[in-house]
């Protein structure tokens, strides 16, 4: 079976590649959209890449990938560390979710290191870049095939 894999990227990551390149790199969004794209290919698996701004539509997205995809790779951006609802959103679907951030948050601000759904995550992939979105698409395939 062919899985379908839901990349979801939340606030401000629509800028990236245009500011703070000391954090988060020259990669623009567009770039790890390609990157992914062709890793599913070479994968053999189905990518959906999508970004969001807005809470209660991040927490839309992730109800309906319930129907219509095998796992989730979630970058949830700042809401990672605020967002009740996007944990309850988790753990009301039954799909495996991955945890990806591009910089490494445990080196950062204190307030990084509390993330709301790393609890309802399969595990965290952080601090490698870009290059985290195909470690994590590999990491999430690996996952589902050995279920
Ligand atoms: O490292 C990550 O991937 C983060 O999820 C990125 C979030 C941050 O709040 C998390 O703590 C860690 C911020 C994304 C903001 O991206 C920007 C890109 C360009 C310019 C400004 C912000």
């Amino acid at each position: 079976m062919t899985h379908s894999l839901l990349i979801l990227n939340g606030p401000n990551l629509n800028l990236l590649g245009t500011r703070q390149p000391e954090v988060y790199g020259h990669t623009t969004l567009g770039d790890i959209e390609a990157l992914c794209k062709t890793t599913a290919e070479a994968m053999g698996v189905s990518v959906t890449f999508a970004q969001s701004n807005h809470e209660g539509e991040m927490v839309d997205m992730l109800h309906a990938a319930q129907s219509a995809h095998h796992g989730i790779i979630l970058n949830a951006g700042a809401y990672t560390h605020t967002s009740v609802a996007l944990m309850d959103a988790i753990s009301s679907i039954a799909l495996p979710v991955i945890e990806l951030h591009l910089s490494n948050v445990h080196a950062r601000e204190d307030f990084r290191r509390t993330s709301y759904i790393s609890r309802v995550v399969v595990g965290q992939i952080c601090g490698f870049g870009a290059a985290g979105y195909p470690l994590a698409m590999e990491a999430l395939a690996g996952h589902l095939n050995n279920k």
